[in-house]
């Protein structure tokens, strides 16, 4: 839910108009808009070659995970592993636009420690990866939009943790 959502609901729920605070709040998000729509386009637009640049950071700096006996070895795999990098990456576009974690909160991050540990998936090899998408997305962008963006990454890396 958008913070305009969320603060109709709580304002309504008491019957009462949008406090200052609230008002403020949905004037950064709307003058935020503009930044944030523009992340999630050049993320959205450049995603294949985000996904593998961070999947080839990640087999560089994590050879196991690709090698006999390693979770993503062998071409099936390593294409699930990237498909869970690009899961990561739509994820953190809607979190953008929304100016808010709660989307990917709520669909990457509940219960993923023990999915990833019955599945004998190392967690902090995907937060390698994301960690990864996080720098290949930000040299697509200026300094400014790419602090915007690293705080939606960091808040998933900081959730496989
Ligand atoms: C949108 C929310 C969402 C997430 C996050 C998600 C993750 C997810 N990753 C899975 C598997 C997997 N995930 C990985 C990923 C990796 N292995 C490694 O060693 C690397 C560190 C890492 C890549 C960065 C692999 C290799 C599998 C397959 C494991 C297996 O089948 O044994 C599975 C099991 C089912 C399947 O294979 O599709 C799920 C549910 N599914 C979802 O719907």
């Amino acid at each position: 839910m958008s913070i305009v959502t969320k603060s109709i609901v709580n304002a309504d729920a008491e019957a009462r108009y949008l406090s200052p605070g609230e008002l403020d709040r949905i004037k950064g998000f709307v003058t935020s808009g503009e930044k944030r729509l523009r992340i999630a386009q050049v993320i959205t637009e450049n995603r294949e070659r985000i996904v593998k640049q961070a999947g080839d950071q990640l087999f560089q700096r994590r050879p196991d995970v690709v090698s006999p006996g390693g979770n993503a070895y062998g071409q099936e795999m390593t294409a699930t592993c990237l498909r869970d990098l690009d899961y990561y990456l739509r994820l953190v576009t809607y979190g953008v636009v929304a100016g808010d974690v709660t989307p990917i909160e709520e669909i990457g991050l509940v219960g993923v420690r023990e999915m990833y540990k019955s599945l004998g998936t190392p967690i902090e090899g995907v937060a390698e990866g994301v960690r990864g998408l996080k720098n290949a997305a930000a040299s697509l962008m200026s300094g400014e939009d790419a602090a915007e963006a690293s705080a939606y990454f960091d808040y998933v890396v900081g959730g496989l943790q």
